[in-house]
C-alpha cells in the first residue's frame, strides 16, 4: 500500500475509535510524538519521587511516615509502566533515561519546586496528583493501547494519593494557628504552578493540534485545567483554604471558574531549566543513575549466564 493510503487508513482507524497497538502501522511522527510524551511522563514520575522523598524521614508520625513511603513507592512504580509501554514503540529505556539526565528531554515543571515544610506533601498528594488525575484520566482513553491501558492503574493509584493529601490538609486546615497558616502557605505556592502541568495556553501549544487529531490526547490544556480549577475550588472551600487568587469568579454564562493570569514567563523559564530546583533534580538524578551502573551491569550478567545455561539444558 502506498504511503499516502497507509495514513489515510490510519486516519480511518482512529476516527473509528480503534486502538493502535505496537505492532500495527503507524506514522514514523505519531510514533516519534508518543516517544516523546511518553518518556517525558514517566521521568516525571521518577523525577517526582524527589520532593517528597525528601521528607520521608521527616514525616510527623510513624503512619505518615509508611503512608509517604507507600506513595512514593507507588510513583516508581508508575514511571516503570510508562517506559515499558513506551520501549514498545522501539526505544530503549537507556536512550530515554540518558535523555533527560544528559540531555534536554523534559519533565514536569512541577517537580522543580522545593517542598519547605510537610504542608507542601499534603498539597502535592491534593493539588498536584489532583491534576495529574484530570490530565491521565484523558490519556486513559488515548489511542494507543498499551499507554492507554497503563494509565487505568496509574489513575487508580493516583486517585488514592490526592484522597489522602486532601484528608491531611483538611486536619491541618482545621488544627492549631500555626499549622493553619503553614497549610495556607503551601497552597500559596503550589496552586499556580499546578496550573502549569497542564502545559501552555492552547494557543502557544504546538504539539496539542496533532495529538487530538490522532486521539492522543482527547481534550486540549485549557480544557483540562478549567476542569481542574472548577473542582479545586469547592475542594479548597470544604476545608476552609483560599485559592490565592483574587480573580476567581463564579461565570454564570460559562457555568465554569473564571481565574487570573497565569504567570506564563515563570513556566518558561522552569522548562528552560532555570527553575528553583533544576539542578538540583538532575544533580540528584545523574548521581542516582551512575551509582546503579554496576547493578545495571549484574543483571546484565546474569541474565546472559542464565540463557547459556537454558541453552546448554535444552
Ligand atoms: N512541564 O505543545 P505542548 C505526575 C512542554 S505526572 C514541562 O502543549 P503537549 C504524577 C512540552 O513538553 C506529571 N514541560 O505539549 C506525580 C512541549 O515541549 P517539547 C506529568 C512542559 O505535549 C504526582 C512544550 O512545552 N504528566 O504529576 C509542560 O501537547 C505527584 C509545548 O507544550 C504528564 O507528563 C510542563 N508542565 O502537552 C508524580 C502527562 N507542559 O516536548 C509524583 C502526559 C508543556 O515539544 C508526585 N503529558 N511542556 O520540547 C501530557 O499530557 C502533555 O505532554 C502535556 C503537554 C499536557 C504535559
Amino acid at each position: 500500500m502506498k504511503e499516502n493510503k497507509m495514513h489515510q487508513r490510519f486516519q480511518e482507524r482512529i476516527d473509528n475509535g480503534e486502538i493502535i497497538e505496537p505492532k500495527d502501522w503507524m506514522p514514523k511522527r505519531y510514533r516519534r510524538q508518543l516517544i516523546r510524551m511518553m518518556s517525558q511522563h514517566a521521568h516525571s514520575e521518577i523525577v517526582g519521587m524527589l520532593p517528597e522523598g525528601n521528607w520521608i524521614q521527616r514525616a510527623p508520625s510513624l503512619n505518615r511516615k509508611k503512608v509517604l513511603l507507600a506513595k512514593v513507592q507507588d510513583e516508581a512504580g508508575h514511571g516503570l509502566y510508562l517506559y515499558s509501554a513506551a520501549e514498545t514503540l522501539g526505544v530503549s529505556r537507556r536512550e530515554m533515561v540518558e535523555g533527560y539526565i544528559y540531555g534536554n528531554a523534559k519533565y514536569s515543571s512541577i517537580f522543580n519546586y522545593p517542598t519547605l515544610t510537610f504542608a507542601d506533601i499534603c498539597v502535592i498528594g491534593w493539588l498536584v496528583d489532583g491534576a495529574a488525575i484530570v490530565n491521565q484520566t484523558m490519556l486513559a482513553k488515548s489511542s494507543y493501547g498499551p499507554y492507554a491501558r497503563a494509565m487505568i492503574r496509574i489513575c487508580r493509584e493516583e486517585s488514592f494519593h490526592k484522597k489522602q493529601g486532601y484528608e491531611m490538609l483538611a486536619k491541618m486546615a482545621s488544627g492549631t494557628v500555626g499549622q493553619q497558616r503553614m497549610a495556607q502557605d503551601a497552597v500559596n505556592r503550589w496552586w499556580w504552578p499546578t496550573l502549569m502541568m497542564f502545559g501552555p495556553p492552547d494557543d502557544e501549544s504546538p504539539n496539542s493540534k496533532e495529538l487530538i487529531k490522532w486521539g492522543v490526547k482527547t481534550k486540549s490544556n485549557d480544557e483540562l485545567r478549567q476542569s481542574f480549577v472548577d473542582r479545586s475550588v469547592m475542594e479548597a472551600r470544604a476545608i476552609g483554604v483560599d485559592l490565592p487568587d483574587p480573580e476567581l469568579k463564579y461565570n454564570e454564562d460559562t457555568g465554569h471558574w473564571d481565574f487570573g493570569e497565569i504567570p506564563w514567563e515563570e513556566f518558561w523559564e522552569v522548562i528552560k531549566g532555570n527553575g528553583p530546583m533544576n539542578r538540583e533534580r538532575i544533580r540528584a538524578r545523574r548521581k542516582a543513575y551512575e551509582e546503579g551502573e554496576w547493578v545495571r551491569k549484574a543483571a546484565a550478567e546474569y541474565a546472559r549466564k542464565k540463557k547459556l545455561n537454558e541453552e546448554k539444558a535444552s
